[in-house]
């Protein structure tokens, strides 16, 4: 079991604009995409994708992710900068008027993330880790936002090419410890840095229970971790292929996440999550009062 000082032991997170995050945190998945794993299509028009973040932030949502790239597993196409602007920027000029909670943008193109921030975001969620587009690092230095580094090798096209290891744990530790550092070197200070182990990127289903399980040695760089399972493939083969074998399985991995110390955990079902994330929150303030 993950040490119980390890739980939501992250540092709140504070936002250019002085908007605070508490962790453990629930980030809702708001995929602008016709293709995106298990929410292709349903919010391409920008008015259902403003109504489903304003109802995931009333479940408990502390962040909204907007994506206009779709980075599911299997087939996943590189998208032109044109088709994942039009994508998104519709999007965003609508809900900062609309929505309190943070706006990241899930992108590798520093000019999508550029008329993200300009439109109120302010994280960047890179999947590649700053290393996709050599602009990235620089502008998330200059706008003061926070970001995420994840972890995954090859491109969304043909990660899953890449997916061996000797040691999954420790390889995904020494990269995100490596970006981080790249970033810090780039200007980005140790504050404003979320690391994320890449759950099924470049990753078997094998691979991603290993890093669930060695979660807390992630967590013990220092760093908030962010963790993203949700109804990804190695949860439906494993906990069973009903709706609700998804979400519960989603659930579970999601209260083991927090249990080993994971700050951020990225979702498309928050009412489930934001319940998970609150019994996380409640165990941890028992603990530190015995
Ligand atoms: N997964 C997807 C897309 N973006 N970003 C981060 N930081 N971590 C993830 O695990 C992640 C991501 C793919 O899942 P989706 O198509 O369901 O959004």
């Amino acid at each position: 079991m993950p040490s119980p000082r390890s739980t939501a032991s992250a540092r709140p997170l504070r936002l250019r604009d002085g908007r605070i995050i508490r962790f453990p945190a629930v980030m809702g998945v708001l995929n602008v995409t016709p293709d995106s794993f298990s929410d292709g299509g349903r919010y391409l028009d920008p008015a259902r994708a403003v109504d489903h973040a304003l109802e995931m932030e009333a479940a408990g949502a502390a962040i909204i992710d907007v994506g206009g790239e779709s980075t599911r597993p299997v087939g996943a196409r590189e998208v032109p900068l044109e088709v994942e602007l039009a994508r998104v920027e519709p999007v965003l000029d609508q809900l900062p008027r609309s929505l309190r909670a943070p706006i990241s943008i899930d992108t590798r193109k520093a000019a999508v993330a550029r008329a993200a921030l300009e439109r109120g975001a302010a994280i960047i969620n890179d999947v590649s880790a700053l290393a996709a587009d050599p602009e990235m690092a620089r502008l998330a230095a200059e706008s003061r936002c926070a970001v995420v580094l994840m972890h995954m090798r090859g491109g969304p096209e043909d990660h899953m090419k890449f997916a061996r290891y000797r040691d999954v744990v420790e390889e995904v530790s020494r990269y995100l410890a490596a970006r981080a550092r790249f970033a810090v070197g780039m200007g980005i200070p140790r504050s404003r840095i979320i690391v994320d182990p890449g759950i099924g990127f470049a990753k078997s289903a094998h691979h991603n229970l290993q890093i669930l399980s060695g979660l807390s040695k992630i967590c013990a760089l220092g760093y908030p971790v962010l963790v993203g399972a949700s109804r990804k493939t190695f949860v439906r083969r494993i906990s069973g292929g009903s709706e609700a074998d998804i979400v519960f399985g989603t659930a579970a991995v999601n209260a083991l996440a927090i249990a080993a110390g994971a700050s951020i955990i990225r979702v498309h079902d928050v009412g489930p999550a934001a319940a998970v994330m609150r019994m996380g929150r409640a165990i941890a303030a028992a603990r530190s009062r015995v």
